[in-house]
């Protein structure tokens, strides 16, 4: 049993292997496919982009493909970086520009304005079946410097209250039970089954 993620991050891709493990699935994603056209993000809602990089891979492939577009909303900016968060420094992909851009916008912010919360919607296609989506979020706040060195992208700005700890500091599987990718991933496991034939 296998599926393709149609993604080339290569964070969540650690992380959906791990997640989908749990349900004895192997997981290929596009870092496996590099002949595979890159697929424009031009929707302006998570879920619309999930949608729309999933049914591309699908069409292209044939096969069944879950796609994950995530990030970051942070109340004191109005939601952003939002669909945006891979790119909110400039059009290269860089999490460390990224997190200085947010720490500078951010600098005098008091600590009770900084809450934030991490959004994943999922979307699986199927050549011939209609597109099904869900989602998980994930409560936090953005602290005033970085700190631990696990996860990716935004999760050493991302203090997690129940843990006193951000989120690079947890463990994988810490992460995983917790996040948005793994709030996600709950309601997929649930869909499994009928997704992938029985
Ligand atoms: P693919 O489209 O190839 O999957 P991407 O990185 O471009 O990769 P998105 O468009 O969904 O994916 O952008 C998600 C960004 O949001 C990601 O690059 C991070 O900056 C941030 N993000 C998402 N999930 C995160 C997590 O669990 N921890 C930290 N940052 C996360």
């Amino acid at each position: 049993n296998k599926v393709i993620i149609a993604t080339k991050n290569e964070g969540k891709a650690k992380e959906f292997s791990s997640l989908f493990a749990e349900y004895g699935i192997e997981v290929q994603t596009l870092l496996d496919y590099p002949s595979l056209p890159d697929v424009e993000e031009t929707g302006h809602t998570f879920e619309e982009n999930a949608v729309l990089k999933a049914e591309a891979i699908a069409n292209e492939t044939g096969q069944l493909v879950i796609a994950d577009d995530s990030g970051l909303s942070i109340d004191a900016l109005d939601g952003r970086p939002g669909v945006y968060s891979a790119r909110y420094a400039g059009v290269k992909k860089d999490d460390e520009a990224n997190i200085q851009k947010v720490l500078a916008e951010l600098k005098g912010v008091p600590e009770e304005k900084r809450t934030a919360r991490f959004h994943c919607v999922l979307a699986i296609a199927r050549p011939g079946e209609k597109t099904v989506t869900v989602s998980g979020s994930c409560e936090g706040k953005i602290t005033s410097e970085k700190q631990g060195a696990n996860g990716f992208g935004y999760d050493p700005i991302f203090w997690m209250e129940g843990f006193k700890k951000t989120m690079a500091e947890l463990q994988p599987e810490e992460k995983n039970s917790v996040s948005h990718r793994g709030g996600a991933m709950k309601k997929l496991g649930a869909l499994l089954p009928e997704i992938m034939g029985g």
